[in-house]
């Protein structure tokens, strides 16, 4: 079927951001031009808006001057950003036969390949990619930095991650957004939240050590010491156990592991968590009895919590409360987790990757532990080259000094591929240019609701770039990997993804896709997925103990401060506008929260230049005193890129912890101790 770019009309798409909105687009093409950018009116979720980072996507990304638009091959020392030039041909052959040499002399392990979610289209971010280093026999890449220890949590009680439909939350009556930042990173599906607050008065409680954006417009946000949900979530259960308010039909019924719920909540009286947490004992106790009175009562997390040593013992531990009190039966009643296991379990996705390829004896490098891969001598054959696309981990991944020692290496052959030479491409040996959005074909995946859409190119590639499933093609051709996983087309990846009898894909083809543009999964018409047990477990039951108990960890001492770096800068997304000119003009500058008494404590008045430091390295922002943090806690937005040569500013990850959940594979960011002193007076006292 035809679905090249058009020289005049209006095309369909989709954002490629990792965000939980996946909004659908309209394009409208000029003699060949993109002209102009619309939220789909039509798309129940996105209902014809975007967002302020994606309003200027023509501009801003599509026709940025700064867009990489040729292969560019490094001319300066490491990390300088100076490159010349080159053809596409003599970067291929040189590339090629770098890895090739790497190949034969270290075996295909010595090869790296690092990438994320930076397109979440499942042909340029997740298929012609990963064959291609299934098939040269690279080090297998963990994508562990974003989900992981959520997932895992969850799945342990439930056997899913997934919980209800999302957009049923305007059935909901109580509405407890725990551990997410609703209005800054899953805007489109505050309106359901609101919808709710409108049509059945439902509270809107945020559960948060920061008092962020979505605080600010909940009936109650409650502030807590980093890292405790779990010790909330069993105080919770203590009262509600102790109180008869459970629903004991649903538990004998669809439940194992209540005797032992019984005692570890017994642990936790509303005391004992009132000190741990920080919140006030009545707070828990109330909010005890208004979760398990109210129906329907829905629990929306998403990762800001899990990223915590303690990260997957706390999901399992909160995956119990909607079974203790029987929330499952009520339409809008549940936990909201990661959606994009509704795709993952009806769609072909193993024709994406094709598994099949992959080695599975072959060494695997969590990518949370970059810095480590590229720098420990023991890693035996040591990464020698490495090839990183749709990531920017140079920004995004933690302790940022150590992989940025790693890049830095002049033995280590380093390719991106990238929209604009990011922090990461800077490091680089080669930088391929890459398409964005509106110059390619793909299916778009969402984890935040359950509409499919098909992202048509509307214009040309700019320049040179290539998408990404391309690249690979490319590589493949020229090292001679003759295999037929790489000879796919998109269209036809995107045909065999959709080929399934799974009842949820049913009626839904390319077809209807290019003509619709979304479609949302066939999902049961009932909508309340475990109403009468059945989860997907063994015994198809959901266990309340299914993990131990989360420890506290990472609880500052010795003047140090706990560090939440999460996504509170609205105008980022991830790393993604940290170093563009319109979005961090917005933002104005790094600033850190702190509270009065913390800062008081170390001579910082507001609008302070202020170093935050610890044993791997150093952020100067701007000091924002106030309530946003209690006492023992602050909070850095992440996605700034790397500070210029006067070394203000910086990216939170130059402090964060590289290591990894006491049970699970994901990270721990969020347990990061920081010290906090001032470098200068707020020069104007105006801030
Ligand atoms: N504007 C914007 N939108 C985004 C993104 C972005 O960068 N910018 N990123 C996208 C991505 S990749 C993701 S994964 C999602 C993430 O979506 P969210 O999970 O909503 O976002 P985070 O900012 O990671 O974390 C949410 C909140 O968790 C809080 N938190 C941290 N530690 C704890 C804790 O111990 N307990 C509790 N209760 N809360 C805690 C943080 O203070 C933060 O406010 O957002 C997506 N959307
Ligand atoms: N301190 C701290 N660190 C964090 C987090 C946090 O909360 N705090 N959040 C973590 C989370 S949840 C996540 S998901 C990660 C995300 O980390 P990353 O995956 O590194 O996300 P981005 O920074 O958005 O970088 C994506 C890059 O992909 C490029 N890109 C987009 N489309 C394409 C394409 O089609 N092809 C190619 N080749 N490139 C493309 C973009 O230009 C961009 O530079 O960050 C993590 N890091
Ligand atoms: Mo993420």
């Amino acid at each position: 079927m035809d679905l090249s770019p058009v020289v005049d009309g209006v095309v369909r798409g989709a954002c490629w951001h990792d965000c939980p909105d996946t909004c659908s687009w309209q394009i409208t093409v000029q003699d060949g031009r993109a002209v102009q950018l619309r939220g789909d009116p039509d798309h129940p979720f996105t209902s014809g808006g975007l967002c302020a980072k994606v309003n200027p996507y023509l501009q801003d990304r599509l026709y940025s001057a700064d867009r990489v638009l040729h292969p560019l091959r490094r001319v300066g020392p490491k990390g300088d950003g100076r490159f010349e030039q080159v053809s596409w041909d003599a970067a291929l052959d040189d590339i090629s036969g770098r890895l090739q040499q790497v190949i034969e002399e270290s075996g295909g392990e010595a090869v790296l390949p690092y990438s994320y979610v930076g397109t979440q289209g499942m042909v340029q971010g997740m298929s012609i990619d990963r064959r291609f280093f299934a098939l040269i026999g690279a080090s297998r890449l963990e994508r562990t930095i974003c989900g992981d220890n959520g997932q895992a949590g969850y799945t342990a009680a439930m056997g899913t991650y997934v919980g209800i439909d999302p957009e049923d939350i305007v059935h909901a009556r109580l509405i407890l957004l725990w551990g997410t930042n609703t209005v800054v990173t899953n805007l489109h599906l505050w309106p359901y939240v609101l919808k709710a607050r409108r049509d059945n008065g439902a509270k809107v409680v945020v559960i948060d050590p920061v008092r962020t954006r979505t605080a600010d417009q909940a009936d109650l946000h409650i502030s807590l010491n980093p890292g405790t949900d779990g010790a909330l979530a069993l105080a919770l259960m203590n009262v509600i156990i102790e109180e008869g308010l459970h629903d004991a039909a649903y538990v004998d019924a669809h439940t194992t592991g209540f005797d032992e719920l019984r005692r570890r909540a017994g642990e936790f009286p509303p005391q004992r968590a009132a000190a741990v947490t920080g919140i006030d004992e009545d707070v828990i106790v109330e909010l005890a009895r208004d979760y398990a009175t109210t129906q329907p009562a829905v629990i929306r997390s998403l990762v800001g919590m899990e990223h915590r040593k303690n990260g997957s013992a706390t999901f399992a531990t909160l995956a119990a409360l909607p079974a203790l009190t029987g929330a499952w039966r009520h339409r809008g009643g549940g936990p909201v987790g990661l959606v994009g296991g509704l795709m993952r379990s009806s769609l072909r996705m193993d024709r994406l990757a094709m598994p099949e390829l992959e080695n599975p004896a072959l060494r695997s490098v969590n990518m949370l532990q970059l810095g480590r891969a590229l720098t420990d001598p023991a890693m035996d054959p040591p990464v020698r080259a490495l090839v990183v696309y749709c990531s920017n981990p140079a920004v995004t991944a933690p302790h940022q000094n150590l992989v940025l020692r790693g890049l830095a290496r002049e033995d280590l052959f380093t390719v991106v591929h990238e929209q604009f030479l990011t922090d990461t491409a800077r490091h680089a040996d080669y930088v391929l240019p890459a398409t964005t959005q509106a110059e390619h074909l793909d299916l778009m995946y969402s984890w935040g609701h359950a509409y499919l859409a098909l992202n048509r190119p509307a214009v040309a590639p700019r320049g040179e770039a290539v998408p990404t499933a391309d690249l690979f093609r490319r590589l493949a051709a020229r090292m001679g990997i003759d295999h037929q996983a790489m000879a796919e087309t998109d269209e036809q990846i995107i045909r065999s993804v959709l080929d399934t009898d799974h009842p949820y894909v049913a009626g839904i083809t390319l077809e209807r896709l290019a003509e619709e543009g979304w479609v949302k999964l066939r999902l049961p018409a009932d909508g309340r997925p475990f109403a009468q047990g059945g989860f997907p477990t063994p015994d198809g039951r959901c266990d309340l103990a299914a993990l131990p108990v989360p420890a506290v960890v990472g609880l500052p001492s010795d003047g140090l401060l706990s560090l939440v770096s999460a996504k509170y800068a609205l105008h980022f997304l991830n790393s993604s506008y940290g170093g563009m000119q319109r979005q961090t003009r917005r933002e104005k500058e790094p600033w850190i929260d702190l509270s009065v008494a913390d800062a008081a404590a170390r001579g910082i008045a507001d609008g302070d230049l202020v170093e935050v430091h610890n044993q791997r390295g150093r952020v100067v922002a701007r000091a924002k005193v106030g309530d946003r943090v209690s006492p023992g806690t602050a909070a850095l937005p992440s996605g700034w890129w790397l500070p210029g040569t006067d070394g203000a500013g910086g990216s939170a990850n130059a402090l964060t912890s590289d290591g990894i959940d006491i049970l699970g594979r994901g990270g721990d960011f969020h347990d990061t101790l920081v010290a906090v002193r001032q470098v200068a007076a707020d020069p104007a006292g105006t801030a």
